[in-house]
């Protein structure tokens, strides 16, 4: 007998502990267009939504908060979720404090249908453009911003904004689908919208704003006006550790749910999604699902990209080089542990804003339990890729601060030594592995070009970090280019563990 499939109809049959929608899905209307509905909205802005229906299911209002997906290239998510009529499983999995592990399973329904922009690009364009519509929400990663990440400005050499700037009816980037939505509705007359980036790059919702008003700046002045003074931008951060779903976890969860879900989502039960309270067309109450509404979201997002994202990225780069496969094998090696402490404590700490109430001890302490959970099998190789998209607001950022503090910084300095011994393609057992990043063919020639030329490290560093839309202006600094140079020569004389515990002032075990 085949197993049936996750369905509105075979909802009755789950286990009784599996939480499941309880609103009237088929009300639901199109408030919430999001573009790029991948494994990390569904596992946070989906279910806080979800959370917002279940909290307000008598006001007949709050069924106009549901989401219409939207992947901008891959047909995966749409495919898989069609015949499931959008219903899917989030399974946060967690470890209890006896060290006993536990997976919550909730069936969400706040996704009413998913789209495929490259197979319709006018039916995306028309969903921004419908009344219904009041946020565009992003996760499009930081690459889907066609920016340079040093200065957040618009690429405008980017072929696929270029495409967009000559292709009003079918564009291919997130910033053409905007400007060219939006751009019905002002035509249309209908009311302007909030545009959410819950992306990870600095000033999210200031650095879209930019970069939507560049793109249109060049397609319309009256477009560009209408947006700058009637659409909102407010900032966000979002934490949530979400691994890429595997067939294992498919499998597993299917099995638990005695039904087929061909698309699930894992998660950690760790959740905070801070944003600006700046919605020019209404917006769900997700603060029913813990989402937290401030005055100014800078604090929170530096806090994370810092001590969350910069972490991540450091166990990321030396954990390839090293053969440690996930985040968990990573920090369970002392000198990572000790060096990832150590760098959030000395160093990304002073350079962070004030935030009051927070204890940030006991947010550094969380946040290396998080980083440590069994249960997500968080692959290094996952954050490893697109590193010139994140090294810049991760590690970058906090080093200036510590350079114009005068502060020393090995620990940042080793993430990004990291990085750039990662770039070379191969651990130090032999094994060979692919660069995911949209500027890979530069960065390989970059590094092939210093090597051959220059003999010293210093000099080397000094080439390399003259490529500014990574480092900005930091080739400039002497003191910057000798600290590299010293942890990637170090990495490239003793190894990733014996420059780890030499960095963290421990000593190397692998254990
Ligand atoms: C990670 C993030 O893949 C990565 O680069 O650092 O996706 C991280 O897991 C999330 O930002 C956590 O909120």
């Amino acid at each position: 007998m085949t197993t049936p499939r996750l369905h509105p109809d075979t909802l009755a049959q789950l286990p009784h502990d599996v939480l499941r929608p309880r609103y009237a899905r088929e009300r639901l209307r199109g408030g919430i267009v999001h573009l790029g509905i991948g494994a990390f909205h569904r596992a946070h802005q989906a279910a806080v939504t979800q959370a917002a229906l279940h909290a307000d299911a008598a006001d007949a209002h709050s069924l106009d908060w549901g989401i219409v997906g939207v992947s901008l290239r891959r047909p995966d998510t749409r495919d898989a979720l069609a015949p499931q009529q959008g219903l899917y499983t989030l399974a946060l999995r967690g470890v209890r404090d006896d060290g006993s592990r536990f997976v919550q399973l909730q069936v969400i329904g706040a996704v009413m249908a998913v789209l495929v922009a490259a197979d319709d690009p006018d039916a995306v364009l028309e969903r921004i453009a419908h009344e219904d519509a009041r946020i565009v929400s992003l996760t499009v990663t930081e690459k889907g911003y066609c920016h340079d990440p040093a200065t957040g400005t618009l690429n405008f050499s980017d072929p696929g904004i270029a495409h967009d700037l000559l292709h009003a009816g079918a564009p291919v980037t997130a910033i053409g689908y905007l400007a060219r939505g939006l751009q019905r509705r002002m035509a249309r007359g209908l009311p302007p919208l909030t545009l959410l980036s819950c992306d990870n790059i600095a000033a999210n919702g200031d650095t879209l704003r930019g970069l939507l008003l560049a793109f249109c700046a060049r397609v319309d002045g009256a477009l560009h006006d209408w947006v700058a003074e009637r659409c909102g931008f407010p900032n966000a951060m979002v934490d949530r550790i979400v691994p890429k779903t595997t067939v294992d976890d498919a499998a597993r969860i299917s099995a638990a749910l005695g039904v087929e879900d061909a698309w699930p989502v894992v998660g950690e039960p760790f959740l905070q999604w801070v944003m600006e309270d700046r919605f020019v067309a209404g917006r769900p109450r997700w603060e029913a699902g813990g989402a937290q509404f401030v005055e100014h979201a800078h604090p929170f997002e530096t806090l994370k990209h810092r001590l969350v994202n910069g972490s991540h990225s450091t166990m990321a780069y030396l954990g390839m080089v090293a053969g440690w496969a996930t985040t968990d094998r990573a920090i369970a090696v002392p000198a990572m542990r000790a060096l990832v402490a150590g760098m959030m404590e000395q160093e990304m700490q002073p350079t962070l804003p004030a935030l009051p109430g927070l204890d940030t001890a006991a947010y550094r302490r969380d946040l290396l339990a998080r980083f440590a959970n069994p249960a997500l099998q968080h692959k290094t190789s996952q954050i490893a890729m697109d590193g010139s998209q994140k090294i810049p607001q991760r590690l970058l950022a906090p080093i200036r601060e510590r350079l114009r503090a005068g502060a020393p910084f090995p620990r940042l300095a080793l993430g990004v030594a990291g990085w750039l011994h990662f770039l070379r393609g191969r651990d130090e057992h032999g094994a060979e592995y692919r660069i995911e990043d949209p500027l890979a063919s530069s960065l390989r020639a970059l590094l092939a070009e210093a090597e051959a030329r220059h003999a010293r490290e210093a000099d080397r560093i000094a080439a390399i970090a003259s490529f500014t839309p990574v480092f900005g202006d930091l080739a400039a600094s002497r003191v910057f280019v000798e600290t590299l140079a010293t942890q990637t020569r170090m990495l490239r004389e003793r190894g990733v563990l014996a420059t780890i515990a030499a960095v963290a002032g421990t000593q190397a075990s692998a254990a």
